[in-house]
């Protein structure tokens, strides 16, 4: 038997440096074996800590799924677990208000692209700084595995039993379309260019967008033969395509296949930092009719 150690017993310099982002008390985590989850958190937990962010200065706002759980309960940080689908709009509010804060959405493909999928694109054009890691396991994994808007054509689900009909959302190009000024696609697999990649998303200035494709063996992966997540990373590595040499391939070498890296990556116009700019403006503008103390800078 496995002795129990009390936490209180470890010496806090042997501790792991990452354990001041995660909240002790819900450890160990209840995702699935083999389930992507865990490696995003140890990958933007990292991504943190490299940059030498003070936790304090993040808000991570979640939905509902598998994946919402990533920063609500794991994250120690200020969290908002809100609604499914919603968690753009509620961190639109927020960064709103605190613009000064590092604001986080994490959340599944059925969150954000399915039942939230206007929200990500009216936020994608206005390009307001929010920094979305959309763990894209192809399912709606926490629900038991039904149809999303990014599961291939053809899989059978549990709402597509004899095959599904609808072609897939190809996201990240969908999101930079939208007018999004940083995207990217990695998986799970990719672990070290996807936490230099969060580095870049938390850093940028505007609509930071990631694509990762994260296995879910129990509600997808038994689907199509990968009954463990190291089958699905398998996958990854040997279909992953790095964006500049998909350029030189035709589509029928592409098939298949996940296209990696940087998508975007531009300067413009933010949504809070234009509010402002505005908001200054017509009070200046306005000033006479108010008192002094009220004008802003
Ligand atoms: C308004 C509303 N509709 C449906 C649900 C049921 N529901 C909860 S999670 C979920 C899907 C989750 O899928 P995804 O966002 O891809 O996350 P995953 O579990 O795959 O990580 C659904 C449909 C809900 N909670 N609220
Ligand atoms: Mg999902």
């Amino acid at each position: 038997m496995v002795k129990e150690v009390d936490k209180k017993d470890i010496d806090p310099k042997r501790r792991h440096r990452l354990y001041k982002y995660l909240r002790e008390e819900v450890l160990p985590t209840a995702f699935c074996p083999g389930c992507g989850c865990g490696i995003v958190l140890n990958c933007f937990s990292h991504a943190v800590d490299e940059l030498q962010i003070n936790p304090k200065d993040i808000i991570a706002v979640t939905g509902i799924g598998c994946s919402s759980w990533i920063p609500s309960p794991y994250l120690l940080v200020d969290t908002l677990h809100t609604t499914h689908g919603r968690p753009i709009a509620f961190a639109t509010g927020v960064k709103v208000m605190q613009p000064e804060k590092i604001v986080v959405v994490i959340a599944g493909d059925g969150d954000l692209i399915g039942i939230g999928g206007n929200h990500l694109i009216h936020a994608a054009r206005r390009n307001i700084d929010l920094k979305v890691f959309l763990v894209n396991n192809l399912i709606y994994g926490m629900t038991g595995g039904q149809v999303s808007p990014t599961t291939p054509a053809g899989i059978s689900t549990k709402t597509s039993p004899y095959g599904n009909v609808e072609p897939p959302f190809e996201i990240a190009e969908l999101v930079a379309a939208a007018g999004a000024s940083y995207v990217a696609r990695w998986t799970t697999y990719h672990v070290f260019p996807l936490m230099e990649s969060m580095q870049k998303a938390i850093t940028h200035k505007g609509f930071s967008f990631i694509e990762i494709r994260s296995p879910c063996p129990t509600s997808y992966g038994r689907r199509i033969n990968q009954r463990r997540g190291s089958d699905t990373l398998q996958e990854y590595k040997e279909s992953s395509v790095r964006i500049k040499d998909a350029s030189n391939m035709n589509p029928d070498e592409l098939k298949d296949k996940i296209i990696i890296g940087k998508l975007i990556e531009s300067e413009k116009g933010e949504f809070t930092e234009k509010l402002r700019q505005l908001n200054i403006k017509i009070r200046n503008e306005k000033l006479g009719r108010y008192p002094e103390e009220w004008s802003i800078s």
